[in-house]
C-alpha cells in the first residue's frame, strides 16, 4: 500500500507541522491566562483562543491534505478564514467600543468589507487564469475599505477622555497588524499565483501569515488585558 507520511525533507510540510503546535500552544496559553483578566477583558482572550483553535483544527487537515497530495488546501484555508476573520472583527471592535462611541453599523460594514476579501480571494485561488488578476483586485478593495474605515473612518474617532490606556494601546497595535500583518496575504497571493506560480511559496507565506497575524493578534489582546491598567476603569 502506499502510504504518505510527513516528509521531514518537505520544508513546507514541516511549516504546516510546526504552526499546527503553535496553535494548540497559543489556544492553552490564552484560555489559562483568562484567569488573570478582569471584566471585558476576559471576553476578549476567549476570542483569541477561539481563534488559534479553530486555526489548530484546520491546520491539522490541511497539513494532512498537503502531506498526501502536495496540493495546497484551498477550500480549508478559506474555510479556517471564514470562521476566524469575523472573529478577530469582533475582537476589534469590542476593544473599540471600550474607548469610543461606535454604531453597531461600523461592525457591519467592517464584516462587509472581510467578506469581498475573502470571497474575491476564493474565487481567484480556485478559478485561477483569467480570475487571478480582478479577484486580486477586489480582494485589495475589500481590505483597503478596513484600513480606510480605522484610519480614517468612524473607528478612527477616538476620545482622548474615554478607555483605559490599556485598551487604547491594544487598539494602535491590532490596528498596525490589520495593516502590516494582513499585508502578508496578499504577498503570498502574488508570490503563489502571479510569475512563478508556486504552491510552495503560496503556502509557506500564507502560514508565515497566519502564525503573525492569528498568535500575535491574541499576544498583543493578553499583554493589554494582563497589564497594570487594564483595570483601571471599565476596560
Ligand atoms: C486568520 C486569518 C486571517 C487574518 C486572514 C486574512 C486574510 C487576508 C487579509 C487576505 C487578503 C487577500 C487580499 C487582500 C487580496 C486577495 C487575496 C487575499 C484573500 C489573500
Amino acid at each position: 500500500m502506499d502510504t504518505k507520511m510527513l516528509n521531514p525533507a518537505d520544508y513546507v510540510g514541516v511549516s504546516f507541522w510546526i504552526i499546527s503546535a503553535a496553535m494548540v500552544a497559543a489556544t492553552f496559553f490564552f484560555w489559562v491566562e483568562r484567569d488573570r483578566a478582569h471584566g471585558k477583558w476576559k471576553t476578549s482572550l476567549t476570542v483569541a483562543a477561539m481563534v488559534t483553535g479553530i486555526a489548530a483544527i484546520h491546520y491539522f487537515y490541511m497539513r494532512e491534505v498537503w502531506a498526501m497530495t502536495g496540493e495546497s488546501p484551498t477550500v480549508f484555508r478559506y474555510v479556517d478564514w471564514l470562521l476566524t476573520v469575523p472573529l478577530q472583527i469582533i475582537e476589534f471592535f469590542l476593544i473599540l467600543s471600550a474607548i469610543a462611541v461606535v454604531k453597531a453599523s461600523l461592525f457591519w460594514r467592517l464584516l462587509a468589507g472581510s467578506l469581498v476579501m475573502l470571497i474575491a480571494g476564493y474565487l481567484g485561488e480556485v478559478e485561477q487564469g483569467s480570475w487571478l488578476w480582478p479577484m486580486f483586485i477586489i480582494g485589495m478593495a475589500g481590505w483597503l475599505y478596513i484600513i480606510y474605515e480605522i484610519f480614517v473612518g468612524e473607528a478612527s474617532k477616538i476620545s482622548a477622555n474615554s478607555g483605559t490606556v490599556a485598551s487604547k494601546k491594544a487598539f494602535n497595535a491590532l490596528r498596525l497588524i490589520v495593516t502590516v500583518g494582513w499585508s502578508i496575504y496578499p504577498l503570498g497571493y502574488l508570490l503563489g499565483y502571479i510569475g512563478a506560480a508556486s504552491p510552495d511559496t503560496l503556502n509557506l507565506v500564507y502560514n508565515l501569515a497566519d502564525f503573525v497575524n492569528k498568535i500575535a493578534f491574541g499576544v498583543v489582546i493578553w499583554a493589554a488585558a494582563t497589564s497594570s491598567d487594564a483595570n483601571e476603569s471599565v476596560a
